[in-house]
């Protein structure tokens, strides 16, 4: 996420740290750069200038100047007021009769449908009744699609009977939702190739027949400003209330993320940051700018795992390492959590500090790694794997044919695992954890 960018302010922040005393032409310096590098990210010129201004009022001020630290201070400002254009942080409330009903419009191909899957997956968890509206009658298998989403994530598609009305389907499914005690409902409507008058009036006949309580734009992160002008559009054509960010996992330069609040006057709601219905992050504005400035997000970072690890498996796995009988299948068990939780890349890009250590910056996140180690250990005997310390060479040369892999690679494979019982069996006896950050 927004790599570029974070690496241009992460050069321009470290000159400005770098030096004892800040003057207003290093100030002015460091913030003409950091106008090129948002320009560069694609954040809409208008708000790049009025974002650039005040941080330089309030950098030019007299704290800075006289503070110990000035480099620090500046850095202050730009986070407080990266957070003040992308904030304050909003979410979908449910209304006080239910259902909630939600409806996510958009141009084609932005992710409305895919999102509509995420959205009730997450409010599922959350204990609400959801069920999945196909208001997209246009687009052949659009219906079909949304079904096949249904069933995969176990909620409910209304069956709007092979009607091409899309008005009177959402009507039904609302009723059909009250009837049946439905608390949530997603209606999934058509997009269309350009903004177009025909959809728009579409939209507000839904709009006005259902009165939904939010209004989403669903906008492709990657399309940069022209996310921001669709969500203006949208906003003056329908009104919506928030906004979803979609392909924040691609090479969004993260100007959609940076000025579409400023631009339209709505929030981002959520991010979406791959294809899997559990790719969808609540946006927390300072937490982002956190990310922007590569500070790391640990809190998105604890819930990501919070939702891939089961209390009782934390709990099992606590267990094991006090009582230090943590085996290779545990190992393995543990890897097929972590794959839960996304990309690697995408998990490291959250720990803070990760992305200034030495060498980090341009290291290859080996995505197969985990995948190797797993092939490993399924080539292991089930002794093998509880009793790592049976297996000598020609065990080893074994695993290495079975697994398509190298003696070498089974080496490192248990000088790991060995490390981590040592680091292990320090924790539980609760000495200090030697952390690289
Ligand atoms: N990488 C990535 N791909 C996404 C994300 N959201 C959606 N997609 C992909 O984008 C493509 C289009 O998504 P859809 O959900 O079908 O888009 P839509 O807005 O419903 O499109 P129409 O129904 O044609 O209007 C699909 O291939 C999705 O898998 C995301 O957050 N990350
Ligand atoms: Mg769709």
């Amino acid at each position: 996420m927004f790599e570029s960018l974070s690496n241009r302010l992460e050069g321009i922040f470290k000159k400005l740290r770098g030096r004892g005393r800040l003057d207003e032409k290093n100030i002015k310096d460091a913030m003409r750069e950091v106008r090129i590098a948002l320009l560069e990210a694609d954040v809409s010129f208008k708000v790049v200038k009025d974002f650039i201004e005040r941080v330089k009022e309030r950098a030019i001020g007299q704290e800075v100047m006289k503070s110990l630290t000035p480099g620090h201070q500046v850095i202050k400002i730009v986070k407080d007021e990266l957070i003040a254009m992308m904030g304050p942080h909003s979410e979908i409330l449910p209304s006080i009769t239910p259902p909630t009903v939600i409806m996510m419009v958009g141009l084609h191909g932005s992710g409305k449908t895919t999102t509509t899957g995420k959205l009730a997956n997450k409010f599922k968890k959350d204990g609400h009744r959801v069920m999945l509206v196909p208001a997209d009658v246009y687009r052949p298998a659009a219906i079909e699609q949304l079904n096949v989403i249904g069933k995969e994530i176990g909620i409910e598609v209304f069956d709007g009977k092979g009607s091409n009305n899309p008005i009177k389907i959402c009507d039904g499914a609302v009723k059909y939702a009250i009837e049946n005690k439905y608390d949530l409902v997603i209606l999934d409507t058509a997009g269309r190739l350009h903004i177009e008058q025909d959809l728009m009036d579409e939209l507000r006949f839904i709009k006005e027949k259902i009165t939904p309580q939010e209004i989403l734009l669903i906008a492709d992160a990657m399309t940069g400003q022209d996310a921001v002008k669709i969500a203006a559009a949208f906003n003056e054509s329908i009104g919506i209330n928030g906004i979803i960010l979609t392909k924040m996992d691609g090479d969004a330069r993260g100007g959609a993320a940076l000025s579409i609040r400023a631009v339209t006057g709505k929030p981002i709601k959520f991010v979406g940051v791959g294809e899997k219905s559990n790719d969808l992050e609540p946006f927390y504005p300072d937490r982002m700018a956190s990310r922007i400035l590569g500070m790391g997000d640990m809190l998105s970072l604890v819930e990501k795992a919070e939702n891939a690890f089961s209390e009782e498996e934390a709990k099992r796995l606590e267990d094991k390492i006090r009582k230090e009988t943590f085996t290779l299948e545990d190992f393995r068990d543990q890897l097929q959590q972590v794959k839960k939780m996304g990309p690697l890349n995408q998990i490291i890009e959250m720990i803070p500090g990760f992305k200034g250590l030495k060498g980090m910056k341009n290291m290859e996140i080996n995505e197969k790694a985990p995948l190797k180690i797993e092939a490993m250990i399924n080539s292991m005997t089930s002794q093998e794997r509880i009793n790592y310390t049976i297996i000598n060479g020609s065990r080893r040369r074994r695993i290495a044919r079975g697994s398509g892999t190298t003696v070498q690679d089974v080496n490192r494979l248990l000088k790991q695992f060995i490390q981590m019982k040592k680091m292990m069996k320090k924790f539980s006896k609760g000495g200090d954890i030697y952390c690289p950050l």
